[in-house]
């Protein structure tokens, strides 16, 4: 085959969706007008319930980005100890445990979705356990079944990092209406986003009063302060940013879709590159798309064909590469060890994160997949 041409620009792994600059600036306008730029202002409020009934989440809170809302989260049950979570992941949930003052124990993940192995879990409680804290990696979700039933046999949380999932449901239901609390992430590298932003969903309606002090340093009117909170506010400018992305979001998820499909069908035909496809009972958001290089049979190591790829402009990531586990800040963790987590150290150094997002079009992903043929067979 005759060498792919290489992308005059750089194609990133995503670039955000964005409302068109028009209503960006009307909206503006709007807050100028109102001078209240934040601490729960109209947008906000506007935000907040548009959210809520799209989500079709029974409470939800809003937060200045996704970490502090999964720190809250662990606030708002007041726990200790341990809590089990998966070496897989963005760092913000190891993190956040740290902040808390939580040890993090690492679960293996399983093969096929990358989440957390339930198979695993249950050997993993002990008595300081009060928490499981699993993300629906790439916005598959977990086995939220068995995680739920070990949950309510030991009396621990569930915490679910739904940063990914953005509209993405099982059986029907909303991703966020599983766990105690669920968080969201509206970084501007998701597929729903407010710049930054994060937003909680939760069961218990009585968490919102506390959820809420917390954000706003425990203001309850202006002179008593009855919580040690912190800021965790969202602004009225992302809070509006967010309203707009209502908007467009479906628009964006079913041209990820389509593309999707066009990688799929693709990829199918080169050795060594493997994909995960829907799961029969979920409402996927295709927020991005992961595949794993065998080096074996493709020929190139991940690494090799990221560095290939870079030449011909394709800025892939590897998401996530390398394990929370490997951080040197959790590394000498009993469950951090490597022979504790074979599935997760393995799909680590396999894994890569191929450029999907909206402003694409179908002949780019053929002109990705063409590269990797290329790079393949010469
Ligand atoms: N839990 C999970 C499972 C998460 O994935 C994340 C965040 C969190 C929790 C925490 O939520 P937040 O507190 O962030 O709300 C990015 C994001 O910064 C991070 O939010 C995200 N996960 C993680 C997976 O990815 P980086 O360091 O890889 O981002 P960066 O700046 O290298 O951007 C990646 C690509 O995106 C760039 O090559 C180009 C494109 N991009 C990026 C930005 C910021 C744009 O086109 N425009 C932009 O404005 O971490």
């Amino acid at each position: 085959m005759d060498m792919p041409k290489t992308f005059k620009e750089p194609v990133y792994v995503t670039r955000p969706a964005l409302p068109t600059q028009d209503a960006v600036y009307a909206k503006i306008d709007e807050i100028w007008g109102s001078q209240w730029l934040t601490n729960i202002g109209q947008q906000h409020k506007a935000f907040e319930s548009e959210l809520k009934a799209h989500l079709r989440a029974p409470n939800l809170s809003l937060f200045c980005n996704g970490t502090m809302a999964l720190q809250l989260a662990c606030q708002a049950f007041r726990l200790s100890g341990e809590v089990i979570t998966t070496p897989f992941t963005f760092a913000a949930a190891s993190h956040v445990l740290y902040w808390n003052n939580l040890k993090p124990v690492f679960c293996d993940i399983d093969p096929h979705t990358f989440n957390i192995d339930t198979s695993r879990l249950e050997s993993l409680i002990t008595p300081y356990t009060t928490a499981i804290l699993p993300v629906h990696v790439f916005g598959y979700p977990c086995d939220i079944d068995v995680i739920q039933s070990i949950a309510d046999r030991y009396g621990v949380r569930v915490i679910y990092d739904a940063a990914h999932c953005f509209g993405v449901e099982v059986d029907g239901q909303p991703i966020g209406n599983f766990g105690d609390i669920a968080m969201f992430s509206f970084h501007a590298t998701k597929i729903f986003h407010t710049v930054e932003g994060g937003a909680l969903t939760y069961q218990d309606s009585v968490l919102k009063e506390r959820l809420e002090l917390s954000r706003n340093f425990g203001f309850k009117g202006e002179e008593q302060i009855v919580v040690p909170g912190i800021n965790g506010k969202m602004n009225e400018i992302q809070a509006a940013i967010g309203l707009l992305m209502l908007d467009i979001i479906d628009d964006e998820s079913a041209k990820r879709e389509r593309l999707t499909r066009v990688y799929r069908e693709r990829l199918q035909d080169i050795p060594g590159i493997d994909f995960r496809t829907d799961m029969p009972n979920v409402k996927h958001n295709y927020y991005n798309f992961v595949v794993t290089v065998d080096k074996q049979t493709f020929g190139f190591s991940r690494d090799e064909l990221y560095t290939k790829l870079k030449k011909f402009n394709i800025f892939t990531r590897k998401y996530f590469y390398p394990l929370c586990s490997q951080l040197q800040c959790y590394r000498n963790l009993p469950s951090a060890a490597p022979d504790n987590l074979p599935v997760a150290e393995s799909i680590s150094r396999k894994v890569l994160s191929l450029p999907l997002f909206g402003g694409l079009q179908e002949d780019d992903i053929h002109r990705i997949c063409d590269t990797l043929q290329y790079i393949q067979e010469f």
